[in-house]
């Protein structure tokens, strides 16, 4: 299996970092290849910075902090940047995996941003959603990006079932081509 590439996107201190550094998953007994990219933390990337990013991932996990709605807001823009690219010069063939995590979960007295409305957003933008702590619950990060990566590898199946039957059409065509040149010899 090749590289799996992760954008991990959200506003600043609500928990990316927490959440991807020093993970290493295994997926059937296999260790998973990785690659993780978090421009949000880097720099003061802008939205509008975002599309090279749209291009090179094969998923996303957007992170906003369950305390800040500011960071809930964020993360909905991202999620319609993801969601809602300008088709005219990048078709994809398929959408890619995303998902939604309401980190801070242990703040929930703190609460700012309910459990409905992050689920409600995932489900109207073709997203999976977690709420869980960065900081405390490593089972469930490892779990969330499991299941994001089943996604991914769904999608390069896909992708690669639909490879044949290009081929096929490639040697129908050149079929075709030869075939006339000889009749017409
Ligand atoms: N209470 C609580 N704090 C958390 C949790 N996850 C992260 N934090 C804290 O939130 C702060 C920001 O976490 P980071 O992982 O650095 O956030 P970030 O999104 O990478 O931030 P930038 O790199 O600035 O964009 C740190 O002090 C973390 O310890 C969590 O689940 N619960
Ligand atoms: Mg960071």
């Amino acid at each position: 299996m090749g590289d799996v590439k992760l954008a991990v996107l959200g506003g600043r201190g609500t928990g990316k970092s927490e959440s991807i550094y020093n993970k290493h998953l295994c997926l059937e007994g296999k260790p998973l290849n990785l690659e993780i990219y978090d421009p949000c933390s880097q720099s003061q990337k802008a939205k509008g910075s975002l599309t090279s990013d749209l291009h090179w991932a094969d998923g996303f996990v957007i992170v906003y902090d369950i305390s800040n709605r500011p960071s809930f807001a964020f993360a909905k823009a991202l999620i319609y940047r993801i969601r809602e690219p300008p088709m005219t010069h990048c078709k994809r063939v398929m959408e890619p995996a995303v998902v939604l995590v309401g980190n801070k979960q242990d703040l929930c007295h703190m609460r700012e941003v309910g459990w409905d409305e992050g689920q409600k957003l995932a489900t109207d933008y073709r997203c999976q959603f977690c709420e869980l702590s960065a900081a405390e619950q490593s089972l469930e990060i490892e779990v969330m990006f499991l299941r994001l990566i089943k996604d991914i590898l769904m999608i390069f199946k896909h992708k690669e079932k639909r490879r044949p039957s290009g081929s096929k059409s490639m040697a129908k065509l050149i079929n075709n081509v030869f075939g006339k040149r000889r009749k017409s010899v």
